[in-house]
């Protein structure tokens, strides 16, 4: 805990931190007032850089598609929903645009009056669904997006989001389906210019960075319902080490997923029992996205925390 104290110490808040901290202020404190339920989900992957005038740095594979289906989840389930997101990663209702077909959806027609810009007959059921639903949505003010870009700036709005959520109690919850860096070039080892290629091949040594749920479950946000993520690779490794998660950090959920097989199958790892969560092939035939059971599920789980 307290390396996780010196690690931000050591480092600088994102660039409008303040600006940020006042939105999520503002949207915890409405949401309290209307005893609507908020839940935190953290989506897309972290940047390392590698240089402090950053022209490289490390990342990973994640574009958000777990953080930005389950947000609309719990928004069907009336959530207030504070979305932090990688920058440029998907987000809810407009992840069902990829920008490539874009432009297929539309088409001009034209009349006396001159051209006009419309969208294709058979993309409209589905346009107008997302739309109806992003705009009820939008006029409630129950989605807040705060966009970060590297670990650090991850790792501050993580913190900050957390201790204004604290304010809720047990109706806050967190979902932490970012993939987050492990590893990481502390600034005081960090050269500040672009690293040359003429100094021949590149060595980097990558420090660890501190486990910052501990921080989160124990000091920041200890009333609220946390659910954590296990990536692993390795199916023999995946509920041991999601079982390991639990009982260091004592939250109340963790959620593992394979790499390969993460849309269609996860295993929800709790104090008292393993349960899988898969898609059958009618469930993939019908274009059921596993986020739906997943988010349900955790709807169910938060609701009887609350209970208790
Ligand atoms: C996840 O495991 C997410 O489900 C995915 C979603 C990142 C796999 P996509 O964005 O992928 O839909 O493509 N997130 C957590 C990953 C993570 O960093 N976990 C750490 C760990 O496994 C910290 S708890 O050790």
């Amino acid at each position: 805990m307290a390396e996780a104290a010196k690690f931000f110490e050591e480092t600088s808040e994102p660039a409008n931190f303040f600006e940020k901290k006042s939105q999520i202020e503002n949207f915890v404190a409405k949401h309290n007032e209307e005893s609507t339920p908020v839940v935190l989900v953290t989506s897309g992957g972290t940047t390392v850089p590698l240089e402090g005038n950053t022209v490289r740095y490390i990342d990973n594979f994640s574009i958000g598609t777990r953080g930005s289906a389950s947000a609309e989840y719990f928004l069907e389930h009336g959530y207030a929903v504070l979305f932090l997101h990688r920058q440029r990663s998907l987000q809810p209702f407009t992840r069902h645009l990829p920008q490539s077909h874009l432009l297929d959806i539309l088409e001009v027609k034209g009349d006396n009056e001159g051209p006009t810009l419309c969208v294709k007959q058979e993309s409209t059921s589905k346009l107008l669904n997302i739309i109806q639903k992003y705009h009820a949505v939008q006029q409630e003010g129950r989605l807040l997006m705060i966009e970060f870009t590297t670990l650090v700036d991850y790792l501050h709005l993580l913190r900050a989001s957390s201790l204004i959520l604290s304010t809720l109690g047990k109706k806050a919850s967190l979902y932490l389906a970012a993939a987050v860096s492990d590893f990481y070039i502390p600034k005081n080892k960090m050269p500040q210019h672009k690293i040359q290629s003429s100094n021949g091949p590149l060595q980097l040594s990558l420090e660890l960075v501190p486990k910052m749920l501990e921080a989160l479950v124990k000091n920041w946000v200890s009333s609220a319902f946390v659910v954590s993520f296990k990536l692993e690779t390795d199916p023999n490794l995946l509920t041991v080490k999601a079982q390991q998660s639990l009982e260091k950090y004592e939250h109340q959920l963790v959620i593992g997923n394979i790499l390969d097989t993460r849309k269609y199958e996860v295993v929800f790892v709790t104090n008292s029992d393993i349960d899988w969560i898969k898609l059958d092939d009618k469930d993939i035939q019908n274009g059921v996205e596993i986020e739906s059971k997943i988010v349900k599920n955790i709807v169910e789980r938060h609701r009887q925390f609350c209970c208790e």
